[in-house]
């Protein structure tokens, strides 16, 4: 565990802020939203101050579990809520901590509260959104109970229930989430909790972290690594093939203020740089990831100069040379961080910047020195790196000269809408020429261009920006979004709402899908990121009955609505072709129709995830691959990554 032992709560570092009423009128501002992400996210709230418990120094294991009822249950082996009376509420700590809001050390001050989520709000909350809630603490040989219904009203005074060992110390809650209050959904995903619980696991050394799933017999995964960080990097990179053995792994602490680097290079051409800050994911960067950046910039330019490796007519490695096929995790534990930014995931306090880099420079460069043959082959990579964006900057530069609109051809292959007002344009990038050929004469032609997609797709998993910018399919694409790419990309410029890949409902048509994906959130991640990104869904069936012709997607569908119909409608179910054999009107009529058509937004809910499946199934090893399509059935459907 990180050392951070921090003097003792008193049960006088709470203070009484307001009542829980607020939380119930309006539960969005406390969780954020009231959907699935709300759910979870109480779990959250609960887990966290079992965390704080084990940063303290006093916890080692914390169980989650599901239960059958959708109820989750957090237990942990630390110190134990305290049970005494507190001295401004007059309720003992216990009843405090789960009823008045903002109780805790957070927002006491003193007490130092190391992990809390996002919106870090505390377990009254949680109590406040629940139909009821439990909570049991073993201390001093006793087993301390209260019990809380209809959103944190307690049912009785905290009360001794019975007697335990007095070596037994810990505290348990469970809770049913309130169906009043998460309206869409009151079901938790095991899968969800699973990818946090592991991160959590490995983001706090050495303590162990299982979950549970009463909902399915023998449904577990216990999590606990003691290489913290380094074990993580050693995960992301399974499937991308590391270049040098060693995980680098740096650590160090400055007043108060504690960081740990994990580091590996891979051989893809991309950056994986996930930061976080008391557990919380920063994934708009911030302080910590500008000093660890800057130093590992200057370090290696350092030792490529000094080892003779970078000549002096060379030019210098930039940021972006260094990143390429980085894998890096940043942890930051900070008593007082300062979050910024559009979402608040930015780390703001200035001071970690010189502490951060202070700290990774020493080790790193240490590293080097003491792994020359490891050092080398990292230098070279960067080195490549350089001159493809060297090489790269050329060849955007030759497309500019012939002006933004005139790559050779371009207007041959684009049929271009009529309106210029991006707010309400569409582009279809369309699979074969014939569908092209339908689509162009089905369209809506003032806000709808056409692009048929005539030759392979290049998978940029495995190739670089110099080399994406040398395929006549991409180099199409980019001049018509309008953005420009790397350096030069600007998101302002995008000339389309929507970007909407429209594709067969078979295996080639997904293949096509993933590649024109993968080169979306590869190259043009801002624009995926704010849901320009669309998949066309063409219907799989058409059934007619009398007059009416209803499209539906798939079997299930087929099956829901034929329900639908009296038992003695005599109907006709049909397979529809592929987009290639329909005509123009049916194109239309099924796929394209604003009015009509069904489309699935492509959102980037994790970027984690997301860049691990876009290894899996684009990069250079086959196993993963295979395994994930078997995994995910053979149509990869759901790539709503
Ligand atoms: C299942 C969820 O909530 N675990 C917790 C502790 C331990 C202490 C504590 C918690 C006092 C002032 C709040 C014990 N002994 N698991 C948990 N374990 N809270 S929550 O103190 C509460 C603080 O504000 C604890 C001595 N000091 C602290």
């Amino acid at each position: 565990m990180t050392e951070m032992k921090e003097k003792e709560y008193d049960s006088s570092s709470i203070q009484v802020l307001e009542g829980l009423e607020a939380v119930r009128k309006r539960p969005g501002m406390y969780i954020g939203t009231t959907s699935s992400r709300g759910l979870h996210h109480l779990v959250w709230e609960i887990v966290d101050n079992a965390i704080d418990e084990a940063l303290a120094g006093y916890c080692t294991h914390i169980e989650v579990s599901i239960g059958t009822e959708n109820t989750i249950t957090v237990k942990d082996d630390g110190r134990g809520i305290p049970v005494d009376k507190h001295p401004k509420t007059g309720k003992s700590t216990v009843e405090t901590v789960y009823t008045v809001l903002h109780a805790g050390g957070k927002f006491g001050g003193g007490g130092y509260k190391v992990s809390g989520g996002l919106h870090g709000v505390g377990a009254s909350v949680v109590n406040a959104l629940s139909s009821w809630l439990e909570v049991k603490v073993y201390k001093n040989g006793n087993v301390y109970y209260q019990r809380y219904e209809n959103g944190g009203h307690p049912v009785d005074d905290l009360k001794i229930i019975d007697s335990c060992s007095k070596e037994r110390t810990g505290t348990t809650v469970t809770f049913k989430p309130d169906p009043e209050v998460f309206t869409d959904t009151i079901v938790y995903d095991y899968e969800i909790l699973k990818t946090r619980i592991r991160e959590l696991a490995f983001l706090n050394k050495g303590l162990k972290i299982s979950l549970y799933d009463e909902r399915e017999d023998d449904k577990k995964d216990s999590f606990c690594y003691e290489g913290g960080i380094s074990e993580y990097v050693k995960m992301i990179n399974e499937n991308k093939n590391p270049i040098h053995e060693t995980i680098i792994d740096c650590a160090g602490v400055d007043n108060d203020i504690s960081l740990e680097v994990a580091l590996q290079y891979n051989e893809t051409y991309n950056a994986s740089i996930y930061s976080f800050v008391n557990n919380i994911n920063t994934p708009e960067g911030g302080t910590h990831e500008d000093g660890v950046k800057r130093a590992l910039t200057r370090i290696l330019n350092k030792y490529a100069t000094s080892s003779g490796m970078l000549k002096d007519k060379d030019s210098n490695l930039t940021g972006d040379d260094v990143k390429e096929g980085i894998t890096m995790i940043i942890s930051v534990k900070h008593p007082n961080p300062q979050f910024e930014g559009q979402t608040k995931t930015k780390l703001g306090n200035s001071e970690v910047r010189g502490i951060a880099d202070k700290i990774f420079s020493a080790s790193f460069e240490r590293f080097l020195m003491e792994n020359p043959d490891q050092a080398k082959v990292i230098v070279e990579k960067s080195m490549t790196a350089s001159r493809a964006r060297v090489a790269a900057k050329k060849a955007r530069e030759l497309t500019r000269r012939k002006g933004d609109l005139d790559v050779t051809n371009f207007y041959g292959k684009l049929s271009d809408c009529k309106s210029k007002d991006p707010s309400e344009c569409e582009i279809f990038l369309v699979e074969g020429d014939s569908a092209g050929g339908s689509a162009i004469k089905g369209r809506n032609s003032m806000t709808q261009a056409i692009l048929p997609l005539r030759g392979k797709i290049l998978n940029v998993e495995k190739a670089r920006l110099d080399r994406a910018l040398s395929n006549e399919e991409i180099k199409t694409i980019i001049t018509a979004f309008g953005t420009g790419i790397g350096e030069d990309f600007d998101l302002s410029k995008l000339r389309y709402d929507k970007i909407i890949i429209m594709t067969d409902a078979d295996v080639d048509g997904s293949h096509i899908r993933v590649l024109l994906l993968t080169l979306f959130y590869r190259f043009f991640k801002p624009i995926v990121e704010a849901g320009h990104v669309y998949a066309a869904q063409p219907p799989l069936f058409v059934i007619k009955h009398g007059k009416n012709i209803k499209y539906v997607l798939n079997e299930q569908e087929r099956d829901e609505y034929l329900k639908t119909l009296s038992p003695n409608t005599k109907y006709d179910i049909m397979r529809m072709k592929g987009l290639g054999e329909m005509d123009a009107e049916e194109l239309n009529e099924t796929t394209m129709d604003i009015e009509k058509r069904v489309l699935r937004q492509i959102t980037v809910e994790d970027t984690m995830a997301a860049d691990d499946v876009f290894s899996k199934l684009m990069g250079e090893e086959v196993e993963p691959r295979r395994s994930f399509i078997e995994e995910n059935a053979v149509y990869v459907e759901n790539l709503d990554i």
